[in-house]
């Protein structure tokens, strides 16, 4: 009697969410209570299904493949940093520095390694990881990377990077987009001019070599022995370094035509590549393919967020990322084993490689930030950053999401949010409400910010 009342509970629970679902939409529902679990158990069931035996990197897939990619463990760094963001839980810093530690021993005892693009990749986790946890490593790390990258570079290509170390004809984009990313980004940690001048001149060549001056699709790569530009190819991943690329350089620079290019780009694959509103569902490949997805879907959800752009642009990116969303989280996640499949129209069965249920990751990471405010140490959305559900913080609250006290610059704001700040703890002294994004909150507010309130739009 008991068991079929709790029962009963649980079904009416379940129609009741279904109701409420259909009624208001799946768009309108709290982004962050629906995702936030789903990204929860997925960071557990991964890290406890594809740690390798000796705890140092995570497994080709859960099958039996133990074989070591170098570059699916610098995203795997990428989303455990995802995670930590999201929870300020130590565990994930102790995952990502095993992760790197590991893959240093993985890799011979040396970060350097034979692919530019594995570089590139690294010293970008690496970068971001250092500017939110200070750990020295980080930075050790991507200093010998960056080292090592720039020998890849050619001069007669404009400063192009070459794709791996025995490959001094091959100029990729999945080489090129990362490097150009990650030069611009410390720039803005280093403050050395050279590191932005490499960042323009790759970026220069890559916009004359790799992307389409028609419709801003992004060519796989050149071949300088042949002089033959592979256009069949056009990958997920490269559209959105080529996104991630222009975005990083607008914002150092302002100059506004990196982020027309930005957009152009992005306009490409919401014309050519949202499928039923599933971005890239034409890209159903696993191996290294499978963590194409996933790379693409982290620039255009920084572009969606912090863009100058027409918020009606915006909206339309925040849509087709909600509706990728909601596929991969109620079609490609097999919940009964938390496997995500390469396919996102269709749900995983018992094996997964680590690159495909990386872009799963990524995904549910990303939505559960969509309807969160975002806080940056610097102006410009620039400095670590945190991303705060609606409630009221306290600078004890905020501390504890990593938010220090006065080190407030630049914040972005969910479409119809509101967040007010306050000069003192609990939410008291002067006041002021912001609606929209604002890339410095003024010379009354920078470094200023003590406590603050997140209001949600009015629910319809
Ligand atoms: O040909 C390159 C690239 O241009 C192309 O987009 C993809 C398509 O294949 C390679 S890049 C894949 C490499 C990534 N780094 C690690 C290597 O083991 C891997 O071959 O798939």
């Amino acid at each position: 009697m008991e068991k079929k009342k709790s029962t009963e509970r649980r079904y009416n629970s379940h129609v009741f969410c279904f109701l409420l679902l259909i009624t208001i939409g799946y768009e309108s529902f709290p982004q962050h209570a629906m995702y936030t679990p789903v990204a929860d158990a997925l960071q557990a069931n991964t890290h406890t299904t594809f740690l390798s035996p000796d705890g140092k990197y995570y497994l080709h897939n859960n099958a039996g493949n133990a074989f070591f990619n170098y570059w699916w463990q610098a995203h795997g760094v990428d989303v455990l940093l995802d995670a930590y963001l999201r929870t300020r839980n130590d565990v994930y810093k102790q995952r990502m520095k095993n992760l790197l530690l590991g893959t240093k021993d993985k890799n011979g005892g040396l970060y350097p390694t034979h692919y530019y693009d594995d570089m590139a990749w690294l010293a970008i986790a690496c970068l971001r990881t250092y500017q939110n946890t200070n750990d020295a490593e980080y930075m050790t790390a991507l200093q010998a990377l960056w080292l090592d990258m720039k020998k890849g570079q050619h001069a007669e290509q404009g400063g192009a990077l070459q794709w791996n170390k025995d490959a001094p004809y091959s100029f990729n984009a999945c080489t090129n987009g990362p490097a150009i990313i990650f030069a611009t980004r410390l720039y803005r940690v280093n403050g050395n001019a050279q590191d932005l001048q490499t960042a323009r001149n790759i970026y220069t060549w890559m916009k004359g070599a790799l992307v389409d001056p028609v419709t801003g699709a992004v060519w796989d790569s050149y071949d300088a022995s042949t002089n033959h530009t592979n256009k069949d190819w056009i990958f997920s991943y490269n559209v959105g370094t080529w996104i991630g690329a222009g975005l990083e350089l607008y914002k150092v620079t302002g100059e506004q035509v990196y982020l027309d290019d930005a957009v152009k780009t992005a306009e490409y694959a919401m014309t050519n590549r949202l499928y039923n509103g599933v971005l890239w569902a034409n890209e159903t490949g696993d191996g290294d393919g499978g963590l194409f997805k996933g790379i693409f879907l982290r620039y255009l959800d920084q572009l969606a967020r912090e863009g100058n752009i027409p918020a009606v642009t915006r909206d339309r990116y925040i849509h087709a990322l909600k509706s990728t969303a909601q596929k991969v989280n109620t079609v490609a996640i097999n919940k009964n084993n938390w496997l995500v499949n390469k396919d996102w129209n269709v749900t995983a069965g018992t094996v997964t490689d680590y690159s495909t249920q990386l872009s799963g990751m990524m995904m549910m990471e990303f939505a559960s930030n969509l309807d969160k405010a975002f806080f940056f140490k610097d102006y410009n959305y620039g400095g670590y950053t945190s991303a705060l559900a609606p409630g009221s913080y306290t600078k004890t609250q905020l501390n504890a999401m990593g938010i220090l006290d006065n080190d407030i610059s630049s914040l972005t704001i969910p479409k119809g949010y509101t967040v007010t700040v306050y000069v003192n703890d609990n939410f008291s002294g002067s006041s002021t409400t912001f609606t929209t994004n604002s890339s410095f909150v003024g010379s009354a507010w920078n470094d200023r910010i003590s406590s603050l309130i997140i209001r949600a739009a009015a629910t319809p």
